[in-house]
């Protein structure tokens, strides 16, 4: 903790809205990369070492290397973002480094995303405005039997993580007229599903192969990494779609692609990938797949309640209290 005499030091890896950066540099002696370029992982150490507080983003590995060379003024990271993946907790829980991460305020853009892509690929809207926009194209109009997709109304859709977004996914898709089916470690409560007409399935396996659109929107975590792995993607029917907004690492990517390639499912919509930035080619070129540069919470909305719950976070624990967004909520 810094002493009274002087500001606390919060290093901020990435550039944030302007309103978020003013109010930091109010508050705080706020170090920020005006520049945008992502750190590397020795400027990370740096930072680590200097900071009394580190905000990093989804971009930054801070590992087991950075948070143990951490200086001893750090006692929060504050993530700006709701997935903690980024982030090494086992280490920083053992040095007595609070961790706090920004829910709730990207659910509904998320949300939208994932409904957007739940469109676009049985309806190929990437297809199409990408073909009417290419000059070699000259669009002969309207067609009684070309460029026809798949009807979404009445479609099976498995959500995978009924957490935040994927309620606000269901409440979404049954408005579209699809029927909502489930699978959570934990049974959602049963008013929730009545409202959404949910169906839980306690096995992932069966409900794969039941479904006709699969949303992933759990949090990669070590249970959850390849979730959907070779053996369960092969539980897939030929016709079913899957979008992913939640991490790529939730799905084994290689066998994802292979199976598309191979026509063995009808396509994908991708917001996030294995080993962002780089995506996987045969993704990135097939007709089946509308990919995403990880905009789910791209909103500028979004992004500056994010900024505002950082702050939140941050000013709560230097004045003392326990941060509202504690990643283990038994540490303070
Ligand atoms: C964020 C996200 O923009 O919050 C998350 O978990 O995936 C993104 O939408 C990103 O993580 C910021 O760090």
């Amino acid at each position: 903790m810094p002493s009274s005499t002087r500001k606390p030091v919060i290093i901020v890896t990435r550039k944030l809205p302007d309103v978020v950066e003013t109010r930091m540099r109010e508050l705080f002696d706020a170090r920020l990369n005006v520049d945008d370029r992502p750190l590397t992982q020795s400027e990370l150490v740096e930072a680590a070492k200097t900071a009394d507080v580190l905000v990093p983003t989804v971009t930054d590995r801070i590992d087991r290397a950075v948070i143990s060379q951490a200086g001893p003024n750090l006692k929060l990271i504050a993530n700006f973002g709701t997935g903690v993946d980024n982030i090494d907790l086992d280490t920083a829980r053992n040095r007595g480094v609070i961790v706090t991460n920004t829910p709730g305020v990207l659910t509904e853009d998320t949300a939208d995303m994932t409904m957007a892509l739940i469109l676009a690929v049985p309806r190929r809207l990437a297809e199409g405005a990408v073909y009417l926009k290419d000059p070699k194209s000259h669009w002969g109009g309207w067609s009684p039997t070309w460029m026809l997709g798949h009807r979404i109304f009445g479609k099976r859709l498995g959500i995978v993580g009924m957490g935040r977004i994927g309620s606000a996914v269901a409440r979404r898709a049954k408005a579209f007229g699809l029927q909502i089916h489930y699978h959570n470690r934990r049974r959602v409560a049963a008013e929730v599903e009545q409202e959404l007409e949910a169906t839980y399935w306690e096995s992932l396996d069966q409900m794969l192969s039941r479904v006709d659109i699969v949303s992933v929107n759990c949090p990669h975590t070590p249970a959850t990494y390849h979730l959907l792995s070779a053996r369960r993607l092969k539980l897939l029917k030929p016709t079913a779609y899957i979008v992913n907004t939640a991490r790529g690492e939730v799905i084994d990517e290689n066998e994802l692609a292979r199976i598309i390639d191979a026509g063995a499912i009808a396509g994908a919509g991708l917001d996030v990938f294995e080993h962002e930035p780089a995506v996987n080619p045969k993704l990135l070129n097939s007709e089946r797949v509308v990919a995403l540069p990880h905009m789910g919470s791209a909103t500028v909305e979004g992004r500056i309640d994010m900024g505002e719950k950082v702050i939140i976070n941050i000013k709560t624990f230097l004045d003392g209290h326990a941060p509202p967004d504690r990643v283990h909520p038994a540490m303070f």
